[in-house]
């Protein structure tokens, strides 16, 4: 059970996200950056909940959109902005940039741009801490939709299974996959019955509330370590801050995600808020502290990054 103070702490860092992510939202609109970068607006809550919920000795292994774990991560947003300018004095030395940033010091220990890599790469980081001995020490892979399409997800799951690994595949479902809708490109893939079927744990997340994330991340870990044995963990997710394109056959716009890039629809002089319902965590926190909390809040940490950076 959460005390309400440290109750309080989940939400700054929430918070702290969604203003960092729109700060660099802005530089990057206006050409600050040398790399491509992937915002994760919408997916605030299990990259918070994901970083609590990890024990020292955890690994964490990501892909190319990672900014939501290593900005929460990171020693200052003055630091990550740095990473994107490729500046020595960024988090990883402006070596990683955007795609392949990791932050081993936090126990982000390998993130690849290469889809579908860091499954077979997380699989072998937690087959090592076995070897090791580290039986306490869970990896944590982040994937998407569309990176399940690679065999490698299959095959990790089998060979984390085989070999009583336990790892956790928290599986980021944003229905899209660069341009393409997940029902336009694939058939459905049931993956509870699919983790049914390998012997693996299953969960399914909705609603981006940040401390049922907790929760129910809390409950997977210790599953996994207990019955050593992959977890697959389902979150849907929307990407927020897409834009809608009119066309004849859609005069009320047609949903165009915009993947990788600056997000059209988010700026800084609009606020926190990207949508007014579970879709956005903020919105959800919102709900539960109330709006005048989270505004207090928001200009508290405004201030404080103002001091760090130019805006
Ligand atoms: C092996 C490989 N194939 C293709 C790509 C190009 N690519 C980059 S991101 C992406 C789509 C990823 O979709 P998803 O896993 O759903 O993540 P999302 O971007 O929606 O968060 C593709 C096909 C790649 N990086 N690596």
């Amino acid at each position: 059970m959460l005390s309400i103070e440290q109750k309080h702490k989940i939400v700054r860092r929430l918070i702290k996200l969604r203003i960092g992510q729109i700060i660099i939202n802005e530089k990057y609109r206006k050409g600050s950056f040398k790399v491509p970068i992937h915002l994760a607006f919408g997916h605030e809550a299990i990259a918070i909940a994901t970083n609590f919920v990890r024990a020292k000795g955890d690994f964490l292994v990501l892909s190319h959109r990672n900014i939501q774990y290593n900005l929460d991560s990171a020693l200052s947003l003055r630091h990550h902005i740095h990473e994107y300018m490729l500046s020595p004095t960024g988090t990883s030395h402006g070596k990683h940039g955007s795609m392949n940033l990791m932050n081993p010091r936090e126990g982000i220990v390998y993130t690849s741009s290469i889809l579908g890599n860091n499954l077979s790469v997380g699989t072998g980081l937690s087959l090592s801490q076995k070897i090791k001995g580290l039986e306490n020490s869970v990896t944590f892979v982040v994937t998407g939709d569309g990176a399940m399409e690679e065999g490698t997800f299959y095959e990790s799951i089998e060979f984390s299974k085989s070999n009583r690994l336990p790892l956790l595949i928290i599986i980021e479902n944003n229905e899209w996959s660069l341009a393409t809708k997940r029902h336009e490109r694939r058939c459905n893939i049931e993956l509870k019955k699919l983790s049914e079927a390998f012997g693996s744990g299953y969960s399914h997340l909705t609603g981006n509330n940040v401390f049922h994330y907790i929760d129910e991340l809390q409950k997977a870990r210790a599953n996994a370590l207990k019955n050593l044995c992959p977890w697959c963990i389902e979150v849907q997710i929307s990407t927020l801050g897409d834009w809608r394109m009119k066309t004849q056959e859609h005069p009320d716009g047609k949903f165009v995600n915009y993947h990788g890039g600056p997000a059209p629809t988010v700026e800084l002089a609009k606020g926190i808020y990207i949508e007014n319902d579970s879709r956005d965590p903020v919105h959800v926190i919102s709900c539960e502290f109330g709006e005048e909390f989270i505004r207090k809040m928001e200009s508290e940490i405004l201030n404080e990054v103002k001091m760090d950076i130019e805006i």
